[in-house]
């Protein structure tokens, strides 16, 4: 079989990274993207692998588009990483988030299976659908219980995912990927905004909003995770995996570390939504807290247990978060994105 890969979301942050990867392993990319009036490949000109990709336009809405792209192409793997994937937004546009997130994975199920059935698929499952956790940490064999639109979609797909594998023997996996970042993470998740949020501070002195500062996510560097995506298409049987680093920490902690490595003096004062970070050096708030940024229902901990990964894939977590971290601010004080 031809190493033929098509991705969609090609200008996300999953997607870029799993593009410069697979490009190195010396496959044939098709980008499935957006038509924007912006640069919505910015990201793959940061990686410098633009003109590497074939890029077709395609909403993933657009089902018969979707089908066709299939149909031309007969992939040998195909990665659905295309997603509305902010939690936060998914309250507002339920309904669009269901589309994309839950409707549109089915076209691509029923299109490969129609008309290109060896090819290997790959659907970006997701933490969120743990929600309100029922165990810590969480394994492939946790129950489910979405807490977001976003959650509750991804959970369709991933069910959908398993249930094409078991009804028509496809080679269809699922990667349960808990939060990753990186430089190229976008600006609205948190780990960006604190990142993006402290270097702005530093330079002219405006202060950040954020919402719930004690919630807890196991955040990993992208860079390792789409290697696990890679991995999972791989394997003789199709599976679905938890890929995690196994360590949480708290967006307070996050800010602090990021601060501390930026050489900002950080003091936490007052309480619930009159709490704010305050910068030793100057006496003034630098973080201070906006209603606004918290969620109708939260996920107050996510922790991942990555060993069916270490032990099947042969894959592991390289980057702590304090060294993620580090990368991101190098990366942000570049200002490239
Ligand atoms: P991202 O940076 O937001 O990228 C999502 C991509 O999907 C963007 O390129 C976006 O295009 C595209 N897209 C959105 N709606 C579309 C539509 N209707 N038609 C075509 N393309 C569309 O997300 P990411 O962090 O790379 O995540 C990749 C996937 O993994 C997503 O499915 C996400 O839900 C899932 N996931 C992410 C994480 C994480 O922590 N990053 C964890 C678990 C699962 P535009 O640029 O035009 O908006
Ligand atoms: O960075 P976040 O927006 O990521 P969230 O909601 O965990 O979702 C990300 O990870 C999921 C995997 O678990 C992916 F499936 C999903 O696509 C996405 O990549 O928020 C993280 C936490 C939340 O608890 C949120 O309430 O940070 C809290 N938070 C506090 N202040 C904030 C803010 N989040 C954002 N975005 N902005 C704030 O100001």
């Amino acid at each position: 079989m031809n190493n033929k890969a098509i991705i969609t979301g090609i200008g996300g942050q999953d997607g870029a990274y799993l593009a410069n990867h697979l490009l190195e392993k010396g496959y044939e990319i098709i980008g499935i993207a957006r038509r924007s009036s912006v640069n919505n490949l910015l990201r793959l000109d940061v990686l410098g692998i633009r003109d590497k990709i074939e890029i077709t336009y395609a909403d993933l809405e657009e089902s018969l588009t979707i089908q066709k792209i299939i149909k031309q192409h007969k992939p040998s793997e195909f990665y659905n990483l295309a997603a509305q994937s902010f939690v936060e937004d998914s309250f507002r546009n339920p309904v669009y988030t269901s589309s994309v997130n839950a409707m549109a994975v089915l076209n691509i199920l029923e299109s490969l299976l129609e008309y290109s059935p060896d090819t290997r698929f790959y659907q970006a499952s997701t933490s969120e659908m743990y929600g309100k956790i029922k165990e810590n940490p969480q394994s492939e064999e946790t129950p489910f219980h979405p807490r977001s639109p976003y959650g509750v979609a991804k959970l369709y797909a991933h069910f959908a995912t398993l249930n094409y594998r078991e009804s028509y023997n496809m080679h269809a996996s699922s990667g349960i990927l808990f939060n990753h970042e990186s430089p190229l993470r976008g600006e609205n998740f948190v780990t960006k905004k604190i990142i993006k949020g402290l270097i702005n501070y530093q330079k002219q002195g405006q202060a950040i909003e954020l919402g719930n500062l004690d919630a807890k996510r196991d955040w990993g560097f992208a860079g390792d995770y789409v290697i696990a995506m890679h991995l999972m298409l791989q394997q003789k049987t199709p599976d679905d995996y938890v890929i995690a680093t196994g360590v949480t920490h708290s967006i307070r902690y996050f800010a602090e570390t990021a601060s501390s490595i930026l050489g900002i003096n950080l003091e936490w004062s007052g309480e619930n939504m009159e709490e704010v970070a305050i910068d030793r050096a100057t006496s003034k708030p630098f973080i201070t807290i906006n209603p606004k940024y918290f969620r109708p229902a939260e996920v107050d901990i996510l922790r991942g247990n990555p060993q069916k990964a270490i032990d099947k894939l042969g894959w592991n977590p390289e980057t702590s978060l304090e060294q993620l971290i580090e990368m991101m601010i190098e990366f942000q004080r570049k200002d490239l994105f």
